[in-house]
């Protein structure tokens, strides 16, 4: 049938060869396309031509492409613009340059402060027996309190919050109290892992930075790099913040509609471009997910596609793909309309997925193991096919 539409790119993000989920498992996925980054090299250092062109022929060599880069992470420095900050965005501009040469021109990246993501608890048992990501603003109360002990938390919750984190903690055993502290700092695969002293300094780094700074922060970082990613044609899209408000007392500047305005029209050039993610912008009580799309839509570049339920508090778990607070099928439809419209098609990841089947019983990475993202994929897949009529 002849239709207006073309398919989006249908990727899944890869670790990298110590991933126990293999390149051939996303073949029989149906992915064609590779989302992955080199956790190797620590945050800030160059990534040399030859480590990109080997993990780009691992990949080519299993039959897929390497469609974006999640994530060239920005080193801290970056983020708190230390004296030494420029010395790192030279070396970012290196990396992305070299990445350009080998053809690989989307990349992720993100400006949450020290913490990426950020979940309490990672097993949380659904009805049907599957498993998934947790964020509980009790828990990170008692994190925040009783583990991190930072300074003036209790003022940053509500009376109501405190009082249900006190009856928690008291409920709580020191291996109940070592696995939250666990799961809060949980970074990436393969990445170094933040320790509590870390957080802790950089919490007092960014009280004097600020909502403002943190911004203009980003703004100098997005300038900085602008020639060189209009001359070599890099897409940057800046991942929103997970969850999207501010935790633990750090700033956060990639999470409402008004930040994502500011963020486009304060380097306003093609460049800069946005992570649409609905997981993470889903669950902000006050997003609508929908709409932050349509107001950024023009400068999407690569898509997230994953779901939440949160409660009244505030409090969310990752949903089935199609479940959950976002409507999926009006995104779908968004998404494929603004697709419409593109020379280069928009990549999209089915974004994490429940445990589930035969995974529950292996060593998995939280949020990627193969078969509910699996699952995810092929609800997405049927559902693009649905709104479009492209089959
Ligand atoms: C979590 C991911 C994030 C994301 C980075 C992008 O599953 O969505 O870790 O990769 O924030 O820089």
């Amino acid at each position: 049938m002849e239709t207006k539409y073309k398919k989006l790119e249908q990727t899944w993000r890869w670790y990298g060869p110590n991933d126990p989920v293999t390149l051939q498992d996303v073949k029989q996925a149906g992915a064609t396309g590779i989302v992955t980054a080199l956790h190797h090299i620590p945050h800030g250092e160059i990534w040399p031509l030859a480590d990109i062109q080997e993990r780009k022929s691992i990949i080519e060599a299993s039959g897929l492409t390497w469609s974006v880069v999640e994530s060239v992470p920005v080193h801290e420095a970056i983020k708190t613009r230390r004296a030494d900050a420029d010395k790192y965005i030279e070396n970012y501009k290196i990396s992305l340059q070299n990445l350009a040469e080998c053809g690989i021109k989307t990349v992720c990246y993100n400006f949450m402060p020290v913490l990426d993501w950020t979940r309490t608890q990672l097993d949380l048992e659904m009805t049907d027996g599957s498993k998934a990501l947790y964020f509980n603003w009790i828990d990170l109360a008692v994190f925040d309190l009783h583990i991190l002990k930072r300074a003036g938390a209790e003022e940053d919750y509500p009376q109501s919050v405190l009082k249900r984190a006190e009856a928690k903690f008291a409920t709580l055993n020191q291996q109940q109290l070592d696995d939250l502290r666990i799961n809060v700092l949980m970074g990436i695969p393969n990445e170094k892992e933040i320790e509590l002293e870390t957080l802790r300094s950089s919490i007092n780094e960014y009280k004097q930075i600020g909502f403002n700074g943190l911004r203009e922060n980003l703004v100098y970082f997005l300038s900085s790099i602008a020639g060189v990613c209009e001359s070599a044609g890099i897409k940057m899209t800046i991942h929103p913040d997970d969850p999207p408000y501010p935790i633990l007392g750090l700033p956060r500047i990639a999470s409402t509609i008004d930040d994502f305005n500011y963020i486009l029209k304060n380097v306003d050039l093609p460049f800069n471009g946005v992570c649409f993610c609905t997981g993470s912008l889903g669950a902000g009580v006050d997003n609508n997910a929908l709409e932050i799309f349509n107001a950024v839509k023009e400068r999407v570049y690569f898509a997230h596609l994953r779901n939440v339920t949160k409660d009244e508090d505030g409090s969310f778990y990752e949903a089935d793909h199609l479940g959950g607070d976002v409507n999926m099928y009006e995104i779908m439809k968004a998404l494929s309309e603004e697709n419409a419209l593109r020379d280069k098609t928009i990549p999209f990841r089915p974004d994490h997925g429940h445990q589930m089947l035969d995974d529950l019983a292996k060593q998995t990475n939280p949020g990627y193991s193969a078969i509910g993202r699996l699952r995810g994929l092929a609800e997405l897949r049927g559902l693009e096919v649905g709104v479009t009529g492209n089959y």
